[in-house]
């Protein structure tokens, strides 16, 4: 699998005339070595790959990487400016490649100051990336088991919530059902209850809940580096009809999106067809105060984006969400999200949790 990459990955170095290439993103140093610890670099060139990591990690780099040279560098950062150094004289790079969106400018300039006289710095956009934008079968059966993994913690934590627990303790027992399931939370779970709610990224708090309340829940598991993401808008108590109709407004919003969704179509007119369609019923357009989605993989936010203004295109085999929302201050919000693969022909949701509103 790593080695498909790394040809693709060499593929794409020839097509851009570059020498050699200095890796710094933890998702992109996994996706194109296996490593999954911290504090290394990856050093690519068609005649040679290192692992640059220091004594913590060289074992495990050892493990998981075989298709790479570990090296282990001491002192911090001269010794592995040192490093690179010598990778550029020993396969003759005048030029060194480095990722323009991810290299801090210290680090930068650090490397420039250490490789002068040896090779001149090249900023690229993206290039692994473009490798990730689709996901080959293993990547998606990971992502399936992430996914299945999260209905159940979803599944979990319904027969825990009632009036009385607070938000912590909702976030509290939905991390402890991820970890059940093998699997790590893809990122800092958001639990928020009645008007709570209007805040999209809410950070889970002491609040009570009371019936009456909706409570929207922003979680996932993380399996083997791979990130599900799910949202589900819950109700504590029986729901007002104006409560109602604002849930299955959102939800038919995310349908409209949906309906749009398949190989080919420009990302910006997915997120229009769920905001046009808010926008038309009742006006709740300007509520919906994000895009309407993003990729997910190794990264929990990746390419390609869905918003007002992306023109990425759909293709086949890319992971994305789908996640419209609308938020009332004063009032709360209501957002539904899942997690699909797009086809040739459309898309396939990868959760089965269900979709109507759930009364707790
Ligand atoms: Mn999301």
């Amino acid at each position: 699998m790593i080695q498909e990459r790394l040809k693709s990955f060499n593929e794409l170095l020839k097509k851009h005339d570059i020498e050699a290439m200095f890796i710094v993103n933890k998702a992109n140093i996994r996706y194109l070595s296996g490593y999954t610890g911290d504090d290394a670099f990856l050093f690519i060139s068609p005649q040679r790959r290192a692992l640059i990591t220091d004594s913590r990690y060289t074992e495990q780099a050892g493990r998981e990487c075989p298709d790479y040279e570990i090296i282990t560098h001491h002192n911090p950062e001269a010794s592995l400016m040192k490093v690179v150094k010598q990778l550029c004289l020993d396969v003759r790079a005048k030029q060194l490649a480095f990722e323009r969106n991810h290299l801090s400018y210290l680090f930068f300039a650090k490397l420039q100051e250490a490789l002068a006289g040896t090779a001149s710095l090249l900023p690229v956009g993206e290039l692994t990336e473009t490798l990730r934008y689709r996901k080959s079968p293993e990547e998606i059966a990971l992502m399936r088991q992430a996914c299945a993994a999260t209905d159940k913690a979803f599944a979990q934590i319904c027969k825990y919530i009632r009036p009385g627990v607070t938000e912590k303790d909702i976030a509290r027992e939905l991390l402890y059902a991820i970890l059940c399931q093998g699997c790590d939370s893809s990122f800092q779970i958001i639990v928020a209850s009645g008007i709570n709610g209007s805040l999209p990224h809410a950070i889970p708090s002491d609040k009570i809940i009371t019936s009456g309340e909706f409570i929207t829940m922003d979680f996932g598991c993380c399996y083997e580096g791979y990130h599900a993401d799910i949202t589900r808008t819950v109700f504590v108590g029986i729901p007002t009809n104006e409560q109602k109709e604002r849930y299955e407004l959102v939800l038919a919003a995310k349908q409209q999106a949906e309906s749009a969704l398949k190989s080919g179509v420009v990302c910006k007119t997915v997120d229009a067809a769920a905001r046009d369609f808010l926008t038309q019923h009742g006006g709740y357009g300007e509520y919906f105060c994000h895009g309407l989605g993003h990729g997910v993989g190794l990264d929990i936010h990746e390419n390609p984006s869905l918003n007002r203004i992306s023109e990425q295109v759909l293709q086949s085999n890319c992971l994305v969400t789908v996640e419209p929302g609308i938020y009332l201050p004063g009032w709360g919000g209501i957002r539904i999200e899942d997690t699909v693969l797009i086809t040739d022909n459309g898309y396939e949701s990868l959760f089965s949790s269900p979709l109507e509103l759930l009364c707790l």
